[in-house]
């Protein structure tokens, strides 16, 4: 394998339990990962990022680990595991796991010894005798009483995810030998779980006006510990580093990311995927704000150039699929999605690309609560009901804005369950899998996955893409997202209507005669400067 240029890489994040099981389970698997390897090959991305498929009791799908060192049965054997590398360093895909460490699963042995105040893994966890006023981010108080303990464990997220001491130095190189345990097998790369969430304030404070995140995000060793992590794991290696960075800052990100490389190779912030939460309130549905949108993505994008690096992405399966959320997933969802598509990868940065988002999957619009899975969504449910909102106004909410939106199967073809296992799915299938999968956008050369192919390999061939500064145009107008990236030598401007009103654009002088790279539209309506767009078109000019 090549040191692959990671800032010219495209890496695709796969679900493992909802993308595809030929064995005939409810859930995928890693053999049906690795025998549709040709297909994501063929796409031209260079990274595949598994979410984790560690042992795990899967309360919150597999973010819940019981032991680091074991394949979950469900998604395979350790041989599956080896088998999948191999395969896909054959493809020059390299493979990047998801570290969750952070927190564990209550059921791992070191939980289920550290219950017991003498075990040695007592101190890998976080007791105190009175718990703090802080809320777990799945709703509830983030603390849980231990009957063996006599004590209170914290839980940012399910009551059966203990967060682990970061301040114990056992625990930390635990953690460093299990990665290295990974590298050493010929994994490329890490996605790190809520990293940011790991140092936590020691004199554990209530919060008086929040839910305790104040006092754990981006915490006072957090810096500390990415460079122990980096010198002990990363460095010497040639390894794509990820960290998800919850509620995070520009300027934490900046030196998560610097391109000094004494941390990580990049960051997930997740500040532009706020802007339907009205108040900051996630579960009330809303429109997006768009002039939101493309300020945050535009701070970032001035904010890390040239000293450190974003990891650009719509979606994930944590969020709603884009082209329902950002898009219109019914009459222009092609061109919709394409222009999503546009946008994101003219963007400097590296671009993930999620599961289905290369087909332009959608959210499935499931009527009942009895079709949601989601740990989070269901807790949610509860928590409404009880605080007396109207069934009908939650499950709005939980239609727009739950995470199992991007936890359907994956739509290979408009066989039963549309060809992702011979079983019934352990979630429903969305119905419009037989018009949207696959096999019909491989085939159709107009498709949003031949769209997506020739953006990544866009990236690879313009470094206007990589190096090129970026600069927003017209910031007010609510329809037209408009920006350049240039460079000495080169010059790109992106044009994309987020709206499906047509409208207009003019062009600077140095643009009118510029080159078109990709369009969302069978031909571009240019008037010398003048330029139409159309509903939901999207244009990339180009000149040296
Ligand atoms: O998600 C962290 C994260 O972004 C949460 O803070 C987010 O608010 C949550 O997903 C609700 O929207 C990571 C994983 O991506 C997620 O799947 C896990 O559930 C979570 O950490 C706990 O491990």
């Amino acid at each position: 394998l090549t040191t692959t240029d990671w800032r010219k890489s495209a890496v695709y994040q796969i679900y493992p339990k909802s993308f595809y099981s030929p064995e005939g389970k409810a859930t995928g698997t890693l053999r049906g990962v690795t025998e549709k390897l040709d297909y994501l090959a063929s796409l031209g991305i260079d990274y595949l990022w598994l979410t984790p498929v560690y042992a795990s009791p899967q309360n919150d799908n597999g973010y819940d680990v019981s032991n680091y060192y074991a394949i979950d049965p469900s998604y395979g054997t350790m041989q599956d595991f080896d088998d999948l590398l191999a395969e896909a360093t054959k493809r020059d895909l390299a493979v990047m796991m998801d570290i969750v460490v952070n927190h564990c699963s209550t059921e791992h042995d070191w939980f289920k010894q550290g219950r017991n105040p003498d075990s040695p893994y007592h101190d890998y966890f976080i007791w105190q005798d009175e718990p703090t006023n802080w809320q777990s981010k799945f709703g509830g108080p983030a603390w849980s009483f231990d009957e063996v303990a006599g004590k209170y464990y914290l839980h940012l997220f399910d009551q059966t995810q203990a967060d682990l001491n970061w301040e114990n130095p056992r625990l930390r190189e635990d953690i460093y030998q299990m990665m290295q345990f990974w590298r050493d097998k010929g994994v490329r790369g890490f996605r790190l779980d809520v990293i940011n969430l790991i140092s936590k304030d020691q004199s554990f404070p209530n919060d008086p006006t929040g839910d305790g995140r104040t006092f754990y995000t981006d915490g006072p060793r957090v810096h500390d510990y990415l460079q122990e992590m980096n010198q002990r794991v990363f460095e010497g290696h040639d390894l794509m580093t990820v960290g998800e960075m919850s509620s995070t800052t520009l300027n934490h990100c900046r030196q998560y990311s610097h391109v000094s490389e004494e941390e990580l190779k990049m960051t997930f912030n997740f500040h532009h995927l706020k802007v339907d939460y009205p108040d900051g309130q996630k579960w009330t549905a809303a429109p997006f704000d768009f002039l939101e949108l493309k300020r945050i993505m535009s701070d970032w994008q001035v904010g890390m150039q040239g000293k450190a690096w974003n990891a650009i992405f719509w979606c994930n399966h944590d969020q709603p699929r884009v082209v329902s959320r950002f898009g219109d997933d019914t009459i222009y969802r092609v061109e919709s999605a394409k222009m999503l598509a546009t946008t994101l990868h003219g963007l400097q940065g590296t671009p993930y690309i999620y599961q289905g988002e290369e087909i332009g999957m959608t959210n499935p619009d499931f009527t009942n609560l009895t079709d949601y899975r989601d740990v989070e969504t269901l807790n949610l449910y509860e928590e409404k009901i009880a605080q007396g909102e109207a069934p009908e106004q939650i499950l709005a909410a939980i239609r727009q804005k739950s995470r199992d939106n991007a936890r359907t199967p994956m739509q290979w073809d408009t066989t039963l369950h549309a060809g992702f296992s011979e079983a019934t799915p352990w979630i429903d299938v969305a119905p419009n899998y037989t018009d949207i999968n696959v096999k019909a956008a491989v085939a159709n050369p107009d498709s949003v996955f031949h769209h997506y192919k020739k953006l990544i390999q866009l990236r690879k061939q313009y470094d206007v893409l990589t190096n090129g500064m970026y600069r927003l145009l017209t910031p007010d107008d609510l329809s037209i997202w408009a920006y350049e990236r240039t460079t000495e030598d080169e010059q790109l401007l992106v044009l994309s209507n987020f709206y499906s009103s047509e409208t207009t654009f003019t062009l600077p002088e140095t643009m009118s005669d510029a080159d078109v790279l990709i369009q969302n539209y069978p031909d571009v309506a240019q008037d010398g400067r003048n330029v139409t767009l159309r509903p939901y078109e999207s244009v990339m000019f180009y000149r040296t």
